[in-house]
């Protein structure tokens, strides 16, 4: 058994799959701080999580226009050779919500099947990629400045994980170059968690951070960088990323092999706007004697480092909507706002409501809301326009279904 040697998790960590290790936080503990604890932070395995020993954990990169073929860090020059950097970042999984993509006649054939919480947001510690390049002989400051083009065309940063399954084939994938060298990019190498070691399921020793990025480029137990013309051939990468017109279907269009149509879908980077309401959570059942009001949190997020400039909440599904207040205790530049904006708002119940509350009957509400980024994109109400066979880039309304209780 592979996954033998995986780490224990938190009971609030829900378990999509068990092995490899698919797991989201009960989405109510998500409202409870704006970073998210890291024993909470949701996880996302592959493969099962490698035991890697500090002192033989290495760094490899290799591509062109390097001072040499192959140059190698031990954790020990990551940490003492380069300035320690700090970036705050949300990330979230390309197939985050996948669950509510999968029915009988649209049928989701990769896992895992998330319901809402494959989201969350941590304080990282590490060293800016971008001062690794330069220690490797790029000019990232012409490269910045645009005054040159990176040596030999290279246009992709790719990579690999120390994560393997049985043939020994790893974890990887790539993202453009251009955000590596970019001063304001924040991309990291990332070591620590809210100030600690890494965990082991969030990539120790040393994880790749890709603010704005989605989640499946952010390379935990990072081993091998490569500068190439070409993005990463691993199925993580070309494969199980891509999106498609909703009539493209996995057992007509992508099941048999070599799966014929599976190349030609655009690769998500960057995520669109979107934003859920945590608290209360889905079919919670709340105590409502005499209740004239009712309290809405939750989270808001959009790709790219686009900042959340306004979110509405509704109680009647999305019927009427008012504007919650927006809580981002952290300051970060425009357009680089990579960690989430939080929500919330207290909202009158209707007097037939209160009336009925005060007979004794009981009230069903649909809560919901939409955010609105500063590229001035907003949620799209309904899946079916956007429904595709990979199950990614799910930002419809999310409606929860509570019932106040008298
Ligand atoms: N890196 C490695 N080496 N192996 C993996 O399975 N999963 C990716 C990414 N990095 C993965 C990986 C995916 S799909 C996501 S969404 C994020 O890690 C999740 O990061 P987390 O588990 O720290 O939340
Ligand atoms: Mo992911």
């Amino acid at each position: 058994d592979m996954f033998e040697t995986d780490p224990i998790r938190h009971p609030d960590l829900l378990p999509a799959t068990s092995k490899p290790f698919n797991g989201e936080p009960r989405i109510e503990r998500l409202t409870e701080s704006y970073i998210t604890p890291n024993e909470l932070f949701y996880t996302r395995n592959h493969l099962a999580v490698p035991d890697l020993c500090p002192e033989e954990y290495r760094l490899i990169i290799k591509g062109k226009g390097l001072k040499k073929k192959k140059i190698v860090y031990t954790l020990k020059d990551l940490k003492t050779k380069f300035k320690k950097h700090e970036v705050i970042t949300t990330l979230q999984c390309a197939g985050n919500r996948r669950e509510d993509l999968h029915d009988k006649e649209h049928k989701i054939f990769i896992s895992p099947h998330w319901v809402i919480g494959a989201m969350s947001t941590a304080k990282w510690g590490g060293v800016k990629l971008r001062d690794v390049l330069e220690d490797c002989g790029w000019d990232v400051d012409a490269l910045a400045l645009g005054e040159k083009l990176p040596p030999g065309g290279v246009k992709h940063v790719q990579m690999e994980g120390y994560d393997q399954d049985e043939t020994g084939y790893t974890y990887g994938g790539s993202f453009p170059v251009e955000k590596a060298f970019d001063g304001l990019g924040e991309v990291i190498l990332a070591y620590e968690m809210n100030g600690e070691d890494l965990p082991r399921d969030h990539g120790y020793p040393v994880r790749m951070l890709i603010p704005g990025h989605v989640g499946a480029r952010q390379v935990k137990w990072i081993h091998k960088i490569i500068l190439s013309n070409e993005e990463s051939k691993k199925s993580y990468q070309c494969k199980s990323y891509r999106h498609f017109a909703p009539d493209i279907t996995f057992e007509k269009d992508l099941a048999e092999w070599p799966p014929a149509r599976l190349d030609q879908g655009p690769i998500i980077h960057e995520q669109p706007v979107t934003s859920f309401v945590c608290n209360p959570p889905q079919n919670a059942t709340i105590g409502a004697k005499n209740a004239r009001e009712i309290t809405l949190k939750g989270v808001s997020w959009s790709g790219g480092g686009r900042k959340i400039e306004r979110v509405d909440v509704s109680i009647d599904g999305g019927k009427n909507w008012t504007a919650a207040e927006l809580f981002k205790p952290i300051d970060q530049r425009y357009n680089h706002h990579w960690a989430w904006t939080q929500f919330y708002a207290t909202l009158k119940l209707p007097e037939e409501i209160q009336k009925k509350l005060k007979r004794g009957e009981k009230v069903n509400l649909d809560l919901t809301s939409k955010a609105v980024d500063s590229a001035f994109n907003v949620q799209p109400e309904k899946m079916a326009p956007y429904w595709n066979p990979r199950g990614i880039a799910i930002n419809h309304w999310y409606h929860s279904k509570v019932e106040l209780d008298p």
